[in-house]
């Protein structure tokens, strides 16, 4: 056995993490061999509940969950982890703007940026999942200037792994058959899922696909309004699914992607792909040893360039909302 790893998660009493903290202490997230110690933050008010999942996770008796800890104050919570999923945020009430949002997140966020900075472990590796991810993401990356922006992550494993299914079902395919899927900028409705870049048993998925009107009619809607049309069958957003994305975003980062393979990851852009320098977006990226790298040298043709650019002017909004808010 080696060290344990200390993992923090936010949001801990909410629907997402009723499947994550338990799929964690099961060793899924760090495999067999390691002990994890869970950091829960939530709300004052919901610590009540969080207890009452805490008890449930007792009662599972993990042989690998070494600890748990609750909290309200991110300080404490943070202090030394080595991993953090930040989950928790504040939901779209009833009449509020998308910039109330930003916001009310932003409070948030810069608070959660700044716990980090000052607490976290020096190999610290965040993940957020609350949304909007990208710009919250942001947001704590620039309240946390003593963690190396690479640390700082959003997830968009969820809409791959939308988009691997939907392509699998269409070729009738098993989906490992399907590889170098890519989500392309904002985790929102103008995401961009790429079959250009793909493959299906080794060949260009678009092609074995040979449907541009599926792709586009079908395809990317269907992946891009997936959360919109599981709100409207289940009557509450997608946790499970969610969860799931979670965990294999961060296990992939901190144990890398297969050869011959890539994950979709939203992580700050170097300018890569025409991206503006410093956005939070998401890209094809390879991951080795804890750390990523964008993939280089896909050519962009003009049916994907409108979709990335489309999506990226969305992401270049919401940081100029939260510069003119004072939040980055
Ligand atoms: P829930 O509303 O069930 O749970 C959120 C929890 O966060 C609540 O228990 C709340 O008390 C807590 N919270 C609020 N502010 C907090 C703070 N400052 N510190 C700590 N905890 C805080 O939402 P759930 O369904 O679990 O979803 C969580 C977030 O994931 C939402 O923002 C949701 O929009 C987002 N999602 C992101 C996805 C992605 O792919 N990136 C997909 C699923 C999900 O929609």
């Amino acid at each position: 056995m080696t060290t344990p790893v200390k993992v923090a998660v936010t949001g801990a009493a909410g629907q997402i993490c009723y499947s994550l903290l338990f799929r964690i202490a099961s060793g899924q997230l760090l495999g067999p061999d390691t002990k994890v110690q869970l950091r829960l933050l939530e709300i004052t008010p919901a610590l009540k509940a969080l207890e009452g999942v805490v008890m449930e996770l007792d009662d599972c008796a993990f042989p690998l969950l070494d600890s748990v800890e609750i909290s309200d104050d991110a300080n404490t919570v943070f202090d030394g982890v080595n991993v953090a999923m930040l989950v928790g945020a504040r939901p779209r009430g009833k009449g509020m703007e998308r910039s109330d949002l930003l916001e009310a997140n932003g409070q948030i966020f810069t608070g959660q940026g700044k716990a980090l900075n000052d607490h976290a472990a020096d190999d610290v590796r965040i993940t957020v999942t609350g949304n909007p991810a990208n710009t919250n993401a942001l947001i704590a990356m620039h309240n946390a200037p003593d963690i190396p922006t690479e640390r700082f992550s959003a997830l968009t494993r969820l809409d791959h792994n939308r988009a691997l299914t939907q392509a699998a079902q269409k070729a009738s395919v098993s989906t490992p058959e399907v590889t170098k899927m890519t989500i392309w900028g904002n985790h929102s409705a103008t995401q961009y899922p790429d079959l250009f870049h793909a493959e299906i048993g080794g060949r260009n998925a678009a092609e074995v696909i040979g449907d541009q009107a599926w792709i586009e009619n079908d395809f990317i809607p269907t992946v891009a309004q997936r959360g919109a049309a599981i709100i409207e069958a289940r009557g509450s957003s997608s946790a499970a699914s969610a969860a799931n994305a979670t965990i294999e975003h961060t296990r992939l980062w901190l144990q890398g992607t297969p050869e011959g393979d890539w994950t979709s990851m939203a992580v700050r852009s170097d300018g890569s792909y025409g991206v503006p320098e410093g956005l939070i977006s998401s890209f094809p990226v390879t991951t080795k040893d804890g750390d990523w790298e964008i993939v280089q040298g896909l050519e962009i043709d003009e049916f994907s360039r409108g979709r990335i650019d489309a999506s990226v002017a969305e992401l270049t909004e919401e940081r100029d909302t939260v510069t003119e808010k004072g939040l980055i």
